[in-house]
């Protein structure tokens, strides 16, 4: 087969019973073979699904009968011949060859089963994550994964949103200076990027509504079945509104992506047994008072704690779906977060949790020079090392509003995974690095 053939060739979905007759050229990954004597089968994958080549003897060369014999799972193989009608074929139609052509080997002894049929654990797994991939459930997560950041950039943009990206090399820590990871910048000290946040807020005084979707990266130690180090963060900034007006363009940017995505998704789905229920909205709202209530008896939170795992997983039994937890004490949540200005013990911010999951957080932002001034120093910042982002306070900066989703997250309730490096192609945790 010449170079330009493979341009020509057909996908697996292509290949359908109304193109009997014709012929075909097709390319993919040599799945198993089969010999039942006086027929042989190859069946190849691409990235659609398979692809039944059949051999009869005497009907196909026997130079080609004998080929279908020596090739090994997961060989690149080019395949022109005939379309023939079968009923037993995936999509109901076979190919008939008239040459086979060996693109490239793969060795014997694989990492993994391609078919998924012989089970492997996690790490096995993700250190062949390649040829992990190559197995129909691991595959069905990312492109469950691409039709969800599909929708959720369809929503965003449709309600006015305009798509940034900024610095991943950063001066400053945002979130807490012990989650940041050092990085030599030439003869000064800088940091991987734990958040957009400053850039976004910063970004609202222009573009008014703004949204990020990018890597960001936590030193996080724990190394937990919902943590990782590197993880890609929806963001959203928009000016002239409040934690109210974020927390609504959250509940109906989920509730989009997820009716977009099962209904582009029930093959990828079905494969991993799962179904997607379109949450309703507004989904309920919780204040932190209310929830410290609902976990009295159950467990001792003293006021001003941060509600942790343990906590979580008992609201998890109590509440299910999509909650807001609103209302945090003001000492839990980061300086830019605004306090309420009736009751400043707590300030304007959200979490929003699955069952026990924590997704996302968010909060109306100080938009006052001074005041965040105070709040940096109230939380043991010096404001000196945020000079660049203060004066941008002094250029007009509207109030506003904004919230990050962990991407990764939010995959693993979709996809019904329970350990959050199932959801990321190649996950960065306290102990992996590679590949
Ligand atoms: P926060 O630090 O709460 O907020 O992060 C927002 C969301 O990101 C996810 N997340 C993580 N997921 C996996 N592994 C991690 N190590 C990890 N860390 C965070 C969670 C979490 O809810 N700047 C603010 C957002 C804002 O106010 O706009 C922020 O980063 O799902």
């Amino acid at each position: 087969m010449k170079p330009e053939d493979l341009k020509k060739r057909i996908l697996s979905r292509q290949l359908t019973p109304d193109l009997e007759g014709q012929e075909a050229i097709v390319c993919g990954w040599v799945s198993h073979t089969r010999d039942l004597g006086g027929i042989r089968f190859i069946v190849i994958r691409d990235k659609y699904g398979e692809i039944q080549v059949t051999l009869p003897k005497g009907k196909v060369n026997e130079e080609l009968f004998n080929l279908a014999d020596k090739l090994g799972m997961e060989w690149v193989v080019a395949v022109k011949g005939v379309v023939k009608n079968e009923k037993r074929a995936p999509q109901g139609a076979e190919i008939i060859p008239e040459e086979i052509e060996i693109l490239n080997r793969a060795i014997s002894q694989l990492p993994l089963d391609p078919t998924g049929r012989i089970s492997a654990d996690l790490d096995t797994r993700l250190n062949a994550r390649i040829m992990d991939l190559r197995r129909p459930q691991t595959q069905a997560i990312f492109k469950i994964n691409h039709h969800l950041l599909r929708f959720i950039r369809e929503y965003l943009i449709k309600e006015d949103f305009i798509e940034i990206n900024t610095p991943k090399i950063i001066a400053t820590a945002t979130e807490g200076g012990t989650e940041l990871f050092p990085l030599a910048y030439f003869e000064k000290e800088a940091f991987l990027a734990q958040s957009p946040q400053l850039y976004k807020e910063q970004l609202s005084s222009v573009f008014e509504r703004v949204f990020e979707i990018a890597p960001i990266w936590r030193a996080e130690m724990h190394n937990t079945t919902r943590h990782l180090n590197e993880l890609i963060m929806v963001d959203i900034e928009m000016a002239y509104g409040n934690m109210y007006d974020v927390m609504e363009v959250l509940e109906n940017m989920i509730k989009y992506a997820f009716e977009g995505t099962s209904r582009e998704c029930q093959k990828e789905l079905k494969i991993l047994n799962q179904k997607i229920e379109v949450p309703k909205t507004p989904f309920p709202r919780y204040t932190y008072d209310e929830v410290l209530k609902m976990l009295e008896n159950k467990m001792e939170i003293s006021w001003g704690e941060d509600i942790g795992t343990e906590a979580c997983k008992i609201l998890g039994e109590l509440l299910n779906g999509f909650y807001f937890i609103i209302e945090w004490p003001s000492t839990s949540k980061p300086f830019y977060i605004k306090i309420k200005e009736d009751d400043p013990r707590v300030s304007e911010s959200f979490d929003l949790n699955f069952d026990w999951l924590e997704i996302c957080s968010g909060g109306t932002r100080v938009h006052d020079k001074e005041k965040l001034i105070s709040r940096l120093s109230e939380q043991g910042l010096n404001p000196s090392s945020f000079k660049f982002h203060l004066q941008t306070f002094d250029y007009g900066m509207p109030p506003h509003a904004g919230f990050g989703l962990g991407l990764a997250r939010l995959l693993m309730i979709i996809t019904g995974m329970s350990n959050i490096r199932e959801c990321v192609l190649f996950p960065r945790d306290r102990t992996r690095l590679t590949p």
